[in-house]
């Protein structure tokens, strides 16, 4: 094992302090190392990505969600999964299809009318100032039912999803420009623009590809449809594509793999598709002037209207100098442009090579009008030597590239399908410098910010499609395996699989965590989809119900915990819509809300409304309820709705004889509440001191948390007043129920109270050195927690003080621990075995064990006044 603890330390803290500290627990490590079957290679990769809990990552990945229509979202380097949205799918828990306003976002990807209900999720981008990501939005497309969505990363929800006019299918996309004004989507499988029947025969006249060039407003965050337009381009099945940057910025590029235009035909004795596809040497990668063709759009006379939608027409796109097309090594797949702009780095697929051209040598053969020959639909088409930097064979199948941090010196990545390897190479000097195996059959790979035009390097992820022998088995669908690598060093270091079972996630891009910052609640009453004031947002006290015609409206909120109101009376066929509003200010205190057979669902954040509306078109009582275990009291946060069918006439049940409770015993259960109470609100009370005296308002969580108690606590009052309304009325029974309401509202606040208390004892105590932090860890798991608990009498004495106690307390503690029977005898011990009825027991804890819960101890006696 020889050197591993320097290895880790430099890791870990990078001193030679560490290193001693490291030794000092080496026997354990090496223990578990042994029962694990652990090499040290594996320790230091675990040493690379463990994050304890509470740990943060450094980046975030956003993964495509593959055919689940969803995406996902991941840390680099723990690989722990945070979070799927929802996007071209519904999502139950988010609510996403099952309340009014996200089916909403749902029907506007109705294709033609019809409404789908997944996705093939492909490409996503993030948004970018300047080249760089900015953290703001994040748009994907879905191949199989040609449309784009946009993620708001406020707060990570699909606001908007775009149906592509013209295309039939569509795979090049998304690609924000540097500035996030326009998002580039290519087409894939060619058909006709229009929407009508033609013959396969009339393929080369009247199919059709294409890029479609988005409008984005960047500020608010959607695409506008109407300022937007699509480049017609031949039938050549159009593939990866990437927008220019710095030097070629406003051009975009674009793959093709069928420039033979062939139409398959099996069934009729013809070559399957994969054949036709792949008899030209090469195909052609397209380059277009998007930035000049938008100006030309605002022309009429420049565009087509197709399905209400811009088009301009290949030979206006000629005509005006914006349209060529450059030679490609046969079928290749991924297109990439180097953070300055300059080359432009083709995938072979096919072919074993990466080619590398060059935008000054494109943009010279352009300005010099120097073809070598036009295609078929009169499009240029420049020498494919001429516009080469050069190639370089990288193995087989190459697919796709990142950039690493050092792409001015020529580094980049690119997946190898069929070899199975990731290859590091210099696009500049055209030689490979490093390969490494993984998992098996890679399609993308995704660097950190390495699509931006500021790769950071220090991580690549591999997806690949298969994972064969990598996780246990599950059945013959596989998950994917997303393989993080270190590509700090020299060499490439293979650090953890992760599976993914969502879908196949064709891409992913991943952000500096720092640069994200969305919002941990709404603004109390807001549609998140509209960003407005949510026209059914009700506040507490204005909770009602309204009628109007045969549409039933409850105006309701949630908090915790109850839902009001919690009585809702409609007539069958009566349509019924919740509007609720979740009234916690809270972090994370979000209410789920559902009506039991109605195939409704929401989840309230704090602050959102939704709505759901739906028929009640079965007779009967449906409780309905809050899904999220938000607090101790959330199976009671429910309520009923009773669908009465007006036709009917309901016999009434005879009414049970119940026995009821005679004044006195009413009077002594209520003065019994009130007693509870005020005994509860002591501790409270207590609770408000210490925060107050150690200034909680210095810390922000803990001010957040004192806040959330406090206005819990704020309550009471006017359950108080209606408690002592009923008293005067005589009422006793629902004064007990006033109080045993105030009672909740006294649970909820110390809840919260104590939760701050416990989290500003630890900012306000003096720092725990190592060996009390271990002595602490030691006095949890080694079963003394069992029965003290520090500050408090428990099933055994309070510890604080325990040192000075005795006479030379570290030696009697110790000794005590060591072996508790010697001890019995001692007057002070037996007379707590009597108090207590218990015996401290023998825990067979190691001598370090000890020494360490006496420093625990020592720190506990230095921070008394805080327990
Ligand atoms: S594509 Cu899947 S591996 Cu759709 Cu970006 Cu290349
Ligand atoms: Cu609210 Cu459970």
């Amino acid at each position: 094992m020889g050197n591993i603890f320097d290895k880790l330390s430099k890791i870990l803290i990078g001193t030679t302090v560490a290193a001693t500290f490291l030794t000092a627990s080496s026997g354990e490590l090496s223990k578990i190392m042994k029962k694990r079957g652990l090499t040290e290679t594996d320790i230091i990769h675990a040493a690379k990505t463990y994050t304890p809990t509470g740990g943060r990552d450094e980046f975030i990945v956003f993964s495509s969600g593959g055919q689940s229509g969803h995406m996902l979202v991941y840390g680099v380097p723990t690989m722990r999964i945070l979070k799927y949205i929802a996007v071209f799918t519904p999502e139950p828990w988010q609510g996403y299809g099952y309340d009014d306003d996200t089916k909403k976002i749902l029907a506007e990807g109705k294709i033609r009318g019809k409404q789908i209900t997944w996705g093939d999720t492909h490409h996503p981008a993030l948004s970018e100032t300047n080249g760089k990501y900015d953290g703001k939005w994040l748009v994907i497309n879905d191949k199989a039912n040609p449309r784009i969505a946009v993620i708001d990363l406020n707060d990570f929800v699909t606001k908007q999803i775009v149906v592509n006019p013209v295309f039939k299918s569509e795979h090049g996309g998304s690609f924000f420009t540097p500035n996030s004004k326009h998002i580039l989507e290519a087409c894939q499988y060619a058909a006709p623009l229009d929407n009508n029947y033609h013959p396969i025969e009339e393929y080369k006249e009247t199919y059709r590809g294409g890029v479609t060039v988005w409008s984005f407003d960047p500020k608010i965050g959607r695409i506008d449809a109407n300022d937007s337009f699509t480049i017609e381009l031949p039938p050549y099945m159009q593939d990866l594509s990437d927008s220019g940057k710095e030097a070629s910025a406003g051009w975009g590029f674009t793959n093709s793999f069928n420039s033979e235009m062939y139409t398959g035909g099996i069934e009729v004795g013809m070559p399957p598709f994969e054949a036709g596809c792949s008899r030209n040497d090469t195909d052609y990668l397209h380059v277009y002037n998007w930035e000049k063709l938008y100006k030309l759009s605002k022309d009429p006379k420049n565009v087509k209207i197709i399905n209400g939608h811009k088009v301009i027409p290949i030979e206006v796109a000629v005509k005006n100098d914006a349209l060529f097309l450059v030679p490609e090594p046969k079928s290749p797949h991924g297109v990439d442009v180097s953070p300055d702009g300059e080359y432009i780095v083709v995938c072979g697929k096919l072919d074993t090579h990466a080619s590398v051209y060059k935008w000054s040598k494109i943009k010279k053969l352009i300005d010099n009008h120097e073809y070598s020959g036009k295609d078929p639909y009169g499009i240029p088409i420049l020498d494919m030597k001429k516009a080469l930097h050069g190639q370089v064979e990288l193995g087989l199948g190459p697919l796709h590239n990142q950039f690493g941090a050092k792409w001015k010196d020529g580094v980049i990545y690119t997946s190898l399908y069929v070899d199975s390897q990731v290859v590091k190479w210099d696009y500049k000097n055209l030689k490979v410098l490093d390969k490494i195996n993984v998992h098996y059959n890679i399609g993308h790979l995704c660097g950190m910010e390495g699509k931006s035009e500021d790769p950071q390097g220090k991580y690549i992820i591999a997806l690949n499609k298969l994972a064969i022998d990598r996780f246990d088995p599950v059945g013959p669908l596989h998950p994917q395996n997303h393989q993080l690598i270190d590509i700090s060093g020299k060499k490439m270091d293979m650090l953890v699989d992760m599976p993914i079972p969502l879908g196949e996630p064709h891409q992913a891009v991943a952000i500096r965590a720092s640069k994200l910052h969305p919002e941990v609640r709404y603004k109390m009453g807001t549609n998140p989809f509209t960003g407005n004031s949510h026209p059914g947002k009700t506040l507490a006290g204005q909770e009602h119900i309204e009628r109007k015609g045969n549409h039933v409206y409850v105006y309701g909120t949630v908090v915790r915990s109850h839902i009001n109101p919690e009585r809702v009376t409609v007539n069958k066929g009566d349509t019924v819509t919740f509007y609720l509003t979740n009234l916690e200010r809270a972090e994370d205190e979000t209410h789920g809300f559902t009506v039991d057979d109605y195939n409704v669902h929401a989840s309230l954040e704090p602050g959102k409304t939704v709505s759901l509306t739906f028929k009640a078109d079965n007779e009967g009582v449906f409780p309905y309820y809050c899904t999220e275990f938000c607090s101790a009291l959330h199976l009671e946060m429910m309520g009923y709705l009773m669908v009465k069918d007006p036709n009917k006439k309901y016999v009434s049940a005879q009414k049970l004889k119940m026995k009821s409770m005679s004044k006195e015993q009413l009077k002594a259960e209520y003065d019994k509440t009130v007693a509870v109470n005020s005994a509860t609100d002591a501790v409270i009370q207590s609770v408000v001191k210490f925060l107050k005296a150690n200034h909680y308002e210095k810390y922000p969580v803990v001010k957040n948390l004192v806040e959330d108690a406090l206005d819990q606590y704020s309550k009471i009052k006017e359950q108080k007043e209606k408690s002592d309304e009923a008293v005067k009325a005589g009422d006793y029974e629902k004064a007990v129920l006033f109080e045993n309401m105030i009672w909740q509202y006294m649970v909820k606040t110390a809840d919260v109270g104590i939760r701050a208390k416990d989290l500003l004892v630890r900012k306000v105590a003096t720092p725990q050195s190592p060996a009390a932090q271990a002595g602490e860890r030691a006095f949890g798991e080694g079963g003394c927690s069992g029965c003290h608990v520090i500050g408090k009498v428990s099933s055994g004495p309070d510890l604080t003080g325990v040192l000075q106690r005795h006479e030379n307390g570290e030696q009697w503690v110790k000794d005590f621990i060591m072996n508790p029977a010697s001890k019995y005898k001692e007057p002070y011990v037996k007379g707590m075995i009597d108090y207590f009825n218990l015996r401290m027991p023998n825990q067979h804890m190691k001598e370090q064990e000890v020494k360490d819960i006496i420093e625990y101890l020592k720190w506990v006696d230095k921070n008394a006044n805080l327990f």
